[in-house]
């Protein structure tokens, strides 16, 4: 239930140009921006901390309501990079952390080489951007993270997500929402979604 698959026909669209190998970075950078903006759009749907503040239209007074409290927007380096600029243009007053971290092949364990955040997150709701979750290690290490921080509710913004990832997610954090396009049902022994999108870090960022 803390998985949200957003299914819809423009997202569709837009995913078969991701996974399609002929598409080259330029493209495939504009694509992840706009799938992304609809992910950060309905994680922020239950969003309940807004003000009413009085304005003026051209035409009369009346009152507008504004987001207070923003969440922080959390990038995993490199590929979640390439989803930041579209959640940061959704939520333009949000902060921004980043969190450098990678699956090691040979020591078999993620290993961070880089933790910034923006003062005073705790308690703070995140979103935290990364276009794949394959074996979930990567999500899981970087979710434990930020709980150590004590931030306030996570969502997870995701491209693709393995089947076996998100309930490696859902066993660890069953606190922690996923919203993703779509769920693979297969990895490789490589530990790449299949049929997937390839490398998102390679694709984005060539
Ligand atoms: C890719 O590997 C993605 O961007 C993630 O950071 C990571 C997903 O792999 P896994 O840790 O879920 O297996 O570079």
């Amino acid at each position: 239930k803390n998985v949200k698959v957003i299914d819809h026909p423009l997202l569709k669209h837009k995913l078969g140009y991701l996974r399609d190998k002929n598409t080259y970075s330029h493209d495939f950078r504009e694509i992840v921006k706009e799938v992304s903006k609809v992910l950060i759009y309905e994680a922020m749907r239950d969003w309940k901390h807004l003000e009413s503040i009085a304005i003026e239209t051209p035409i009369a007074k009346a009152q507008a309501d504004r987001i207070v409290q923003p969440p922080v927007v959390v990038s995993i380096m490199r590929a979640g990079n390439g989803m930041l600029d579209a959640a940061l243009s959704m939520i333009p007053f949000a902060s921004t952390g980043f969190i450098g971290i990678y699956r090691d092949k040979f020591i078999h364990n993620t290993v961070e080489y880089y933790f910034k955040m923006p003062q005073d997150i705790k308690g703070k709701e995140v979103l935290l951007c990364d276009p794949l979750i394959a074996t979930a290690d990567t999500i899981i290490a970087a979710i434990d993270r930020l709980k150590n921080y004590g931030v306030g509710k996570i969502k997870v913004i995701s491209i693709l997500a393995s089947q076996s990832g998100l309930e490696k997610v859902q066993h660890h954090h069953p606190d922690v929402e996923v919203y993703t396009i779509n769920i693979e049902n297969e990895m490789n022994d490589m530990g790449y979604l299949v049929p997937g999108l390839g490398d998102a870090g390679d694709r984005l960022f060539q």
